[in-house]
């Protein structure tokens, strides 16, 4: 079942850091989207069926940053 679910990352302070976090959150299963708004640290995935927190965290670690929430 098509899924949203909106996190909030910090530590993203640019461009790249927002390229990062895409293609780490990105290469979660059944990821199809996934947008970040720098000024914010929120990023709204949608994915094909449910993403775990496990999964969203080590997918962010990977990319370099957090999840505040
Ligand atoms: Mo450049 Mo964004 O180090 O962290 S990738 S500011």
């Amino acid at each position: 079942m098509a899924t949203s679910t909106t996190i909030t990352v910090s530590g993203m302070t640019c461009g790249h850091c927002v390229a990062s976090v895409k293609e780490e959150v990105g290469a979660l299963p059944g990821v199809t989207s996934v947008d970040v708004d720098l000024e914010s640290g929120r990023v709204t995935v949608d994915s094909e069926g449910p993403l775990s927190r496990e999964q969203l965290d080590a997918a962010v670690a990977e990319a370099g940053y957090e999840i505040v929430a």
